[in-house]
């Protein structure tokens, strides 16, 4: 099964600027060109492990502190991501290309990044949404930000556990 799955998932995250600029039906839109499939989705409030974690190549940049303060929703008082997992062929190479370059001053002017992306004054790209950059990348978020049961087919091997006492909400 994994390995039908090779250069199919990958993980969308649209950033705390880019819901306070209510452009997630407008992401959406864009992302449907690639007729790649939703096969998960949900909104996150990003803990400071889960934004480190995510982060964790960067972790030795000057601008990685300001980073995870953007991804936590602290720099637009939004705290909450939308995390979605696109799923179908050359997935990772069709939404980079939609996203745009990294530096959204570079970034082509009809790509999401380039549209609605900007610089701060302290230099940090504020660049609307997340990308996975490569497939190895992909997996490894993908198991950092969704549990297998919340993705609606199987990308990676999975086990089962029983947990035992281990305490969860269920409505009431
Ligand atoms: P990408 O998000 O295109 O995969 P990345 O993983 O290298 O790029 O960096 C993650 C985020 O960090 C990026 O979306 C914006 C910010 N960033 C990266 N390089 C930067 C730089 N040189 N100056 C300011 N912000 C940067
Ligand atoms: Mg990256």
């Amino acid at each position: 099964m994994s390995q039908d799955n090779k250069n199919k998932a990958v993980l969308i995250l649209i950033k705390p600027d880019g819901l306070k600029k209510s452009l997630t039906g407008n992401i959406l839109t864009r992302l449907s060109e690639t007729k790649l499939e939703i096969v998960a989705a949900k909104m996150v409030r990003v803990s400071r492990e889960l934004a480190e974690e995510h982060y964790r190549h960067l972790r030795d940049k000057p601008f990685f502190p300001e980073l995870i303060k953007y991804i936590q929703g602290e720099l637009h008082n939004r705290r909450k991501v939308m995390a979605l997992i696109y799923w179908g062929e050359d997935a990772i190479r069709k939404c980079r290309a939609i996203a745009g370059s990294t530096n959204p001053e570079e970034a082509e002017p009809t790509t999401i990044r380039g549209s609605y992306g900007r610089i701060l004054t302290t230099g940090l790209y504020e660049n609307v949404i997340h990308v996975s950059s490569d497939e190895k990348e992909a997996e490894r978020e993908i198991k950092l930000w969704f549990r297998p049961d919340e993705i609606i087919v199987d990308l990676y091997p999975t086990k089962e556990v029983v947990e035992k006492e281990c305490k969860h909400k269920v409505w009431l």
